[in-house]
């Protein structure tokens, strides 16, 4: 059953590795923390955000939120991409929980709900664990996230936040309660 859907998925070409935000196309992510850009349409597997970090004086921030959909879990975050002209090494990026984030200039590690610094090393990783400190997927909601780099150069960079379908309950589950539900009606 399980292997069924996940084929049909699969063939489906619906919501597999979908971009959901490219700035070529788009335009650009907000710079203002109290507005941040609102990502929605997210689904299950890979949402990518495709944009540039560009440098001074343009002084580029992304501030974007994405809703994580009832039945869906926010399960990683992938960097897919990441190139600087010239080379650098690292940006900062860091999310909180809910629709809005603390200003740059007011900012302290304890204002937000996890921060860090991601780049090279980090192609092709999950740094979910290292961003969020969470042992397993976040729940439903909305998740603010902050993007930047204070070095002169260009970063062309693509994200990849990864959801998850929350887990049916089993069919040994939905067995029980239908015999529940048999022996219910046997005895009226
Ligand atoms: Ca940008
Ligand atoms: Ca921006
Ligand atoms: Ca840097």
């Amino acid at each position: 059953m399980k292997t069924i859907l996940i084929s049909s998925l699969l063939f489906s070409g619906i919501s597999i590795g979908a971009t959901i935000f490219d700035e070529s196309i788009n335009g650009e992510l907000s710079d203002d923390n109290t507005m941040p850009t609102a990502l929605t349409g997210l689904s299950v597997g890979s949402n990518v955000i495709i944009g540039t970090l560009l440098s001074n004086p343009d002084d580029d921030r992304e501030y974007f939120t994405i809703t994580v959909p009832t039945g869906f879990t926010w399960s990683g975050l992938v960097i897919d991409s990441y190139v600087g002209t010239p080379f650098e090494d690292q940006s900062f990026l860091a999310y909180v929980a809910g629709d809005s984030i603390v200003s740059p200039t007011s900012a302290s590690a304890n204002d937000l709900d996890g921060n860090g610094l991601f780049g090279q090393a980090q192609i092709g990783n999950d740094i979910f664990p290292a961003l969020t400190g969470a042992n397993s997927a976040l729940p439903a909601g909305d998740y603010t996230f902050w993007f930047q780099e204070t070095a002169p150069v260009d970063i062309a960079y693509e994200l990849d936040i990864q959801l998850a379908a929350v887990p049916e309950p089993s069919s040994a589950f939905l067995g029980l309660l239908g015999l529940v539900g048999m022996m219910g009606r046997r005895r009226r």
